[in-house]
């Protein structure tokens, strides 16, 4: 058995069988890590006993500034806490419950500093399933904003191996921080010891558990952020995804902490919120999702957003005209970037002068990807088929028969449909089991939503196949439509008619119907299931 520094080896021992692992890569030189390793330690105590960026600021918020040295020493007492008043033991799972702010952020590193393992939850979660989440897990321990308490309290009683919780913003973690000491001596991990559990938000069945080791944290950070979104010390970070969504948790704290950047943490955003902070604290990098990018750009306007240089969009496919609105609105490209929980973030993308309209982008340096048939054949050039990756990072999920789904012949599969095209860039089609199929031919729901959401009555929209006797499935829109417009035949028309002309005319929708807004999950998803369970409905 390899070194390890966890006394609970409850996450290790249901780590998937070997022989369904993914293959991974560490061909780039910056991926191959000492043995033994704490990305705490990495990111947090190196970044003032090595990097002297002690006194740089390190997060902002409304809460409050911390500088690396003050988030260090905020991190050590809680570590503190952890291990001498809530007896955490090394390989413990510890449940995070919280908004983006400086001490969510604290408490991650003190679960990692502690060789716990962090199992990071959306503020939004109710106690179902909190229960859900930390029966699978085994989680004993938990540190809970005072203000998110309730839920987790109603999952209490459902929840045998939940010990001790303590809470911060209102409850007793603070005066306990206070007595202990500034310094904590980090726990020996390995880099192949499990540092945090990420559960999918999961459309259909229980949450999985992903597993994600040392190694993992630091690979991410030394992957897309120094391949293509290039942060420098003095960025300033902002954006919406939770810290508990591993896009947010990359691109709200272990980047810009990688690079000796600041990051602003807000809780709540409004579109219109998110530009006030970044015109009042003049943010550099902003990470968030394509409808955030969206409803942005109509406001924009009324904003000095000049300090912004980079946008990384992920969660769902970047339509082009979002693109192009964003554009318009403040003359910079957006990143795309597909990621997905299962390989902790980001895995094809392009930024600046590779960047194709309509395409994601290419595996970027360190990771490998491939379109496959049904049979599992790579497909040549312009052939829509499931796209499979690898690389430093892949999918383990936490005791779970869905691992077989997701790996297989060592590659992962996200369960989109892509092609490639004679340029090596991928192209986004659908989610496999979105895929509509109409009289034959195969529909990508986002082809049509993209050229729907290029005419001007048109905020939002989605796009889903529903039965028909005689063609199988027909195209079905449902429509958000922008203030001033009417959601009458007459627009229906005008929408069909816009989209005959935009592609092919045989993928416009039959159907259209308006609605005031669109179900979508808290990471901003488009919840195809919940239109087609509401198209059967009716
Ligand atoms: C879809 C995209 C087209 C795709 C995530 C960045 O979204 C993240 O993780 P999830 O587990 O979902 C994964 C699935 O979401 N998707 C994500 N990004 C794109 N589709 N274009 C994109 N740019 O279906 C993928 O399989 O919630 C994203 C970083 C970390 C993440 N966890």
């Amino acid at each position: 058995m390899d070194y390890t520094a966890h006394v609970d080896t409850f996450a290790r021992d249901r780590l998937p069988p070997r022989d369904q692992w993914p293959e991974f890569i560490f061909d780039l030189p910056e991926l191959r890590y000492p043995e033994r390793m704490n990305c705490a330690t990495e990111l947090l105590d190196k970044a003032v006993t090595e990097h002297g960026w002690g006194e740089r600021m390190a997060i902002l918020s409304p809460r409050g500034n911390l500088s690396y040295r003050q988030l260090l020493e905020t991190a050590n007492r809680i570590a503190g806490v952890l291990v001498e008043d809530m007896g955490l033991v090394p390989g413990n799972r510890v449940l995070l419950r919280g908004c983006n702010s400086p001490m969510m952020a604290a408490c991650w590193f003190a679960v990692q500093k502690a060789g716990g393992i962090a199992v990071a939850t959306m503020p939004l979660l109710r106690a179902r399933e909190l229960t859900d989440v930390i029966t699978k897990a085994e989680v004993s321990l938990a540190l809970c904003e005072h203000e998110l308490l309730g839920e987790l309290d109603l999952a209490r009683p459902a929840c045998p191996s939940l010990g001790r919780v303590a809470c911060w913003y209102g409850g007793d973690l603070e005066g306990r921080m206070a007595a202990k000491p500034a310094d904590f001596s980090n726990v020996a991990t390995s880099r192949d010891d499990i540092a945090l559990i990420a559960f999918t938000s999961g459309t259909t069945g229980k949450p999985k558990g992903t597993m994600h080791f040392h190694r993992d944290v630091m690979a991410i950070c030394d992957c897309f952020p120094r391949s293509t979104l290039k942060p420098a010390g003095d960025d300033l970070f902002c954006g919406t995804p939770p810290l508990a969504f591993t896009f947010g948790l990359g691109g709200m704290l272990l980047f810009p902490m990688r690079f000796g950047a600041a990051t602003l943490l807000l809780e709540r955003l409004t579109p219109e919120a998110l530009l006030k902070a970044i015109q009042d604290h003049r943010a550099t990098i902003c990470f968030t999702a394509p409808t955030f990018y969206r409803m942005m750009a109509g406001l924009a306007a009324g904003f000095d957003i000049s300090s912004l240089r980079k946008c990384v969009s992920a969660g769902e496919a970047l339509p082009v005209a979002t693109r192009e609105l964003w554009r318009q609105a403040t003359g910079i490209r957006i990143i795309d970037g597909i990621g997905a929980t299962e390989l902790l973030h980001i895995f094809i993308s392009a930024a600046g002068d590779d960047i194709r309209p309509g395409a994601t982008g290419k595996p970027i340096p360190g990771y490998v990807a491939a379109v496959f048939d049904e049979d599992g054949n790579p497909l040549p050039p312009g052939r829509i088929g499931r796209l499979g990756v690898k690389g430093p990072t892949g999918c383990r999920y936490l005791d779970d028969p869905r691992q077989a789904a997701y790996v297989h012949d060592g590659w992962n599969f996200t369960g989109d449909s892509y092609l490639v095209d004679a340029d090596g860039y991928f192209h986004y089609q659908a989610r496999t089991d979105d895929m509509i199929i109409s009289a034959g031919y195969n529909i990508g729901g986002p082809e049509v939503e993209d050229a729907l959401l290029q005419h001007p009555a048109v905020a939002e929209c989605g796009v889903i196949g529903v039965a028909d006797p005689d063609r199988g499935q027909v195209v079905k829109a449902f429509v958000v439509p922008r203030p001033g417009f009417q959601g009458d035949a007459a627009l229906v028309a005008a929408l069909q008619e816009h989209v005959k002309r935009a592609i092919a005319p045989y993928k416009y929708p039959r159907l259209v119907e308006f609605r005031d807004a669109l179900p979508r999950t808290e990471t901003g998803k488009l919840q195809r299931f919940r239109l087609r369970e509401q198209a059967k409905g009716q």
